[in-house]
């Protein structure tokens, strides 16, 4: 049964975070005032079941930032602002010859979600001419970002992408990169820190691990972003299974939209080309047998990150796993992150000494990752657990708000939400969420 008051509350967060004059909506007010690519994704799904043509702006500021090799940024920068670092003047987008030409950018990316996200739009909204005709406008932009991530980002031809900065993972701070970064040695960066005037620094990364974040863009710059010479030189190089599992699933939901539009048979078989052989390497490469889930690949030092976090689970969104594989990662989601005393599902692996139940992407639950592991614990069959990550993410923002993390812990008794809060992500998937 839908609650409508919290809808309400959702859809008022979104409003207050829409920025009119320039058609998108900022993350988060003060901590994240611009234009950030996944959340758009996740921004418009919300918007879509209340006000199309909001999704459909938003899904276009966010293209209206397409380089012209068809990379799509991690951040549009369509306004100024002086509440975050590292703003336009530290990342240079400029710096590449086929960056826009009108609007500053970052030169990272992050996790391809816009071709699941046209799908969802399509499924949502009603007008389905309008919206059809929407997509048809657009797919194309996709269809070349899918195009730019396999003829750059792929140097051994095999269907899995990279990532060169861990901001282009989505999960900034994860213990994950900890072993690269104890590969580098940067410099101590001199800068002003904005996020911490927002948030409770132990909620935030430190200072030192910006460095790190700092230090890999240098390289990019230094060397105008090129792709080749960023894979030759990063030291950050890794084929995330969060990141390529959403590239595959937006490869799917391309292809049918294609099939919808008609007269695309090229765009489809190339597309048909880049599933099968990814999602058979994804299974080959980035399975960990010992640990029963996906892990990371680390590309520059050639072997897995034998880790777990929400990322090892979010395969099951883009049917990578076969039904039996499936049950050996829900089995190994459930023993590590589903015990009685927590909600479902912490970031990263509670047992572990490098969880954080309060840091950043060090432990805490988030709505996007909890979103994904729901429709992909759903669409196997496992009904019940697909419902408790379901409920739990209604209930932590029923109780405390629309923060952008919660507390996995049940024993928490003290406000379990943390980050910024009216978070539009938390609000545009809760709507989503109660409308299922
Ligand atoms: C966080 O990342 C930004 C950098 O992109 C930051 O901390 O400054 C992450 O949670 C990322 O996944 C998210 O897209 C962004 C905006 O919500 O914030």
């Amino acid at each position: 049964m839908i609650n409508n008051n919290l809808l309400e509350r959702a859809m008022k967060v979104l409003n207050n975070n829409f920025k009119e004059d320039k058609g998108f909506t900022i993350p988060c007010e003060g901590l994240y005032p611009f234009q950030w690519n996944w959340d758009s994704g996740f921004i418009a799904i919300g918007f879509a079941h209340y006000d199309p043509n909001k999704a459909k702006r938003e899904i276009e500021a966010l293209l209206s930032g397409q380089w012209g090799n068809g990379f799509l940024p991690h951040i549009i920068f369509h306004n100024d602002s002086d509440t975050y670092f590292p703003g336009p003047e530290f990342h240079q987008s400029k710096l590449h010859p086929l960056a826009s030409k009108t609007l500053r950018t970052t030169g990272i990316t992050q996790p391809p979600v816009l071709g699941f996200v046209l799908k969802e739009l399509y499924d949502i909204i009603d007008d389905k001419d309008d919206i059809l005709n929407f997509i048809k406008q657009n797919i194309d932009k996709v269809y070349n970002n899918h195009e730019h991530f396999y003829t750059h980002r792929d140097p051994n031809k095999e269907g899995l992408v990279y990532i060169y900065h861990n901001w282009e993972s989505g999960t900034d701070n994860s213990p994950i990169w900890d072993d690269i970064w104890d590969t580098m040695n940067p410099p101590n960066y001199t800068f002003e820190r904005r996020d911490t005037t927002h948030v409770d620094a132990s909620q935030r990364p430190s200072n030192r691990e910006y460095d790190y974040y700092l230090h890999l863009l240098e390289i990019a710059k230094e060397h105008n972003y090129d792709d080749a010479k960023i894979a030759e030189l990063s030291p950050f190089l890794v084929q995330d299974p969060l990141f390529n599992a959403m590239l595959i699933k937006s490869n799917a939901a391309l292809i049918e939209l294609y099939e919808l539009i008609g007269n695309s048979e090229d765009k489809i078989k190339t597309l048909n080309l880049w599933q099968t052989k990814a999602i058979t390497r994804f299974n080959e490469k980035l399975f960990n047998e010992k640990l029963g889930a996906y892990v990371h690949y680390d590309l520059r030092n050639e072997k897995q990150i034998e880790f777990l976090s929400s990322s090892s689970f979010t395969p099951l969104y883009a049917g990578i796993p076969s039904k039996e594989r499936a049950d050996v990662v829900v089995k190994t989601m459930m023993d590590k992150f589903g015990g009685d005393d927590r909600y479902l599902c912490a970031s990263f692996d509670p047992d572990s000494d490098r969880f954080n139940p309060k840091k950043y992407w060090r432990g805490p639950i988030w709505i996007n990752l909890n979103w994904l592991l729901y429709r992909g614990l759903k669409s196997y069959g496992y009904t019940d657990i697909s419902n408790r990550v379901k409920e739990d993410s209604i209930r932590f923002i029923e109780k405390y708000g629309f923060f952008e993390y919660f507390d996995s812990r049940k024993d928490i008794i003290e406000n379990a939400g943390y980050g910024g809060n009216n978070f539009s992500w938390s609000a545009a998937l809760l709507i989503d969420l109660l409308n299922d």
